[in-house]
């Protein structure tokens, strides 16, 4: 029964919303929070650790009591304080906090005023207009709670595309270590790259259908075999993934793998197509009359309707196939178009690396560039850079950049917006920078048009290059700040500016649909990972990812360019 570190994660995150609710102390709820993204985002699986007798302590936040925890989470799979918590907390009081303008303080409230534990409850109060009549709510929080509802509940039970490559892989491999297994695939959203999946949905290739099925059903990480037939099965894992595993024949494997991955409205579309031409297309292979004309590869079945291959990543039925009609499909940029990182902290703010680290690790990945970007003193509060230190910062820079060969450290930060559109740190330190990233951490609330209006502002501030996480979001966390982004980008491209793909694993800012419409509006996007440590580099493929979702090309993003180039671009 292995224990990722996001199994640690999500038990010492829900620990802390359960105790946040009670009002419990606030250093010990951001213990829990601290340790949850410690061990969340730490390169080793702290499982090996405890088995290793490694001490967890070494793990900076981590003390004694914290790493006696994870060590009972790695041998029991679960945590006895947080099941004495829930013993005494209603089931669905922490789905409340995913609602946006709800944090613990306003649950607590709506639990005794309105007795409200669940999301269900939630909806009822608000559409019977009780919310707004409780001291310090009032209509526009209710308006509010109701309009977010809507996205909490579509994320609802949907896993973040990281967590589910942390569970996919392995089983991917012990599928494929099966005797007499061919080909192995995900397929589904997951091969779609979209930033949360509802379930996986994977293919195997093998004769003897009942012995994948068999084997499959008995991975150590299965909860639950909900379904089991003789070429098809569903089971729960352990996190709580679901998984569908189908075995197909190879001369279907490529209409499978067209099938499964979806998505819905491509595969009608390409339905339609085929009955235009008489043709039946199925799961199974495209049919004419009871002959199988394709299904061997997808190649195949594409080029049936004149179509060359349609990157997964593009299947969501948004004019792909059109493109694909007009032999006009995008050359989607991929991760080894990449050719530096323009976000990252370090342990000057809330990294955990060196500059000297980031750099090594940069190179290791192949860059030719990146950019430092510590929090200034606004955000951070107690860790950011203030003038002087950003001043001594860029002395470290500038030694490093005469020390290292074969990759720039570009001076940057990561500033904040203020309410009034000013950026947080004067001109004369900013001037001394090759960019700056400018960003809204406060004040989410904002009217639409004043959220737009104080964004733009910033804009005008010669030194604004690159807007980092333009809407906000926290997936499953945070719902988007209410800006209109299309005038923004319009905004960005009038000043030569750029906005931000923000590649983390949950924030992904711009999504898909905003990507694309950056590269309609004309304006190029940076994808940076926001790394706040070493191995957080990696997250890069997630921001491509999203980016080829959104149809960019190498040339619609900018660190795709070469240095000389990238500098030219960031003039304003
Ligand atoms: P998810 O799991 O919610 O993230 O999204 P998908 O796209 O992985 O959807 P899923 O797992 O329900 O089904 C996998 C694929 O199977 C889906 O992308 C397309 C195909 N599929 C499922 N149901 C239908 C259907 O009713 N009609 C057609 N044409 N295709 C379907
Ligand atoms: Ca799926
Ligand atoms: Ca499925
Ligand atoms: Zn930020």
């Amino acid at each position: 029964m292995p224990i990722h570190n996001s199994d640690v994660e999500t038990i010492f995150n829900r620990v802390a919303d359960l105790l946040e609710i009670e009002g419990a102390n606030q250093f010990r709820v951001r213990a829990y929070r601290n340790a949850a993204r410690i061990v969340g985002g730490f390169s080793r699986n702290v499982a090996d650790m405890v088995e290793q007798a490694e001490d967890l302590t070494e793990l900076s936040g981590i003390g004694e009591d914290l790493a006696g925890k994870i060590e009972e989470i790695v041998r029991t799979g679960g945590l006895e304080q947080l099941e004495e918590i829930e013993r005494r907390t209603p089931p669905g009081l922490a789905e409340l906090l995913k609602v946006s303008g709800l944090g613990p303080k306003r649950v607590q409230v709506l639990r005794e005023e309105l007795g409200i534990t669940s999301l269900d409850e939630l909806e009822r109060a608000a559409k019977e207009g009780q919310i707004r009549q409780i001291r310090g709510f009032g209509e526009k929080i209710e308006t509010g709670i109701l309009k977010d509802l809507k996205r909490v509940r579509e994320d609802e039970g949907r896993t973040l595309l990281m967590v589910a490559e942390q569970v996919a892989e392995p089983l991917v491999d012990y599928l494929r270590e099966a005797e007499g297994t061919s080909q192995v695939a995900v397929a589904g959203s997951y091969r779609r790259r979209k930033e949360t999946v509802g379930d996986l949905d994977i293919l195997v290739t093998r004769d003897d259908g009942a012995g994948a099925i068999e084997r499959f059903v008995q991975y150590e990480d299965v909860a639950e075999v909900v379904s089991k037939g003789e070429t098809r099965s569903t089971v729960m894992l352990r996190s709580g993934l679901q998984v569908d595993l189908r075995v197909v024949t190879s001369e279907s494997y490529g209409a499978a793998l067209l099938y499964f991955t979806g998505s819905k409205p491509h595969n009608i579309h390409l339905r339609r197509l085929a009955m235009d031409r008489g043709l039946k297309i199925n799961e199974y292979g495209v049919f004419e009359g009871q002959d199988r004309i394709a299904g061997g590869r997808e190649e195949e079945i594409y080029a049936l309707f004149d179509l060359s291959l349609i990157p997964p990543e593009l299947r969501e039925d948004r004019g792909e196939i059109e493109v694909a009609q007009n032999d006009a499909l995008p050359e989607l940029v991929t991760l080894d178009d990449i050719r530096g990182d323009l976000q990252m902290h370090t342990k000057s703010s809330d990294g955990h690396a060196t500059l000297e680290e980031m750099a090594r690790m940069a190179q290791s990945l192949g860059y030719e560039y990146i950019a430092i970007t510590d929090h200034s003193a606004y955000v951070a509060v107690t860790q950011g850079l203030d003038v002087e230190a950003l001043a001594q910062q860029i002395d470290d820079i500038d030694r490093l950049n005469e020390e290292l060969e074969g990759i720039v450290l570009l001076k940057s930060i990561e500033v904040d917006i203020l309410e009034d559109g000013s950026l947080d740190l004067p001109d004369d330190s900013l001037k001394r920078l090759d960019l700056t990233i400018c960003s809204v951490h406060s004040k989410f609330d904002l009217s639409r048009a004043d959220q737009t209006e104080r964004i733009i502002r910033a804009m005008d501030n010669p030194y604004f290059t690159i807007l980092a996480h333009p809407t906000g979001r926290r997936i499953d966390e945070r719902a988007p700040y209410d800006v209109d982004i299309e005038r923004v980008m319009e905004a960005a491209l009038e000043r030569g500016c750029f906005l931000e793909i923000n590649a983390y694993p949950d924030r992904l800012d711009l999504n898909d649909v905003h990507a694309k419409m950056a590269k309609d509006v004309g304006i190029k996007l940076a994808i940076s990972t926001d790394a706040h440590r070493v191995d957080e580099l990696n997250y890069m493929r997630y921001g491509v990812g999203q980016a080829r979702r959104g149809w960019l090309e190498a040339r619609d993003v900018l660190n795709t360019q070469p240095l000389s180039d990238l500098r030219s671009l960031l003039e304003r």
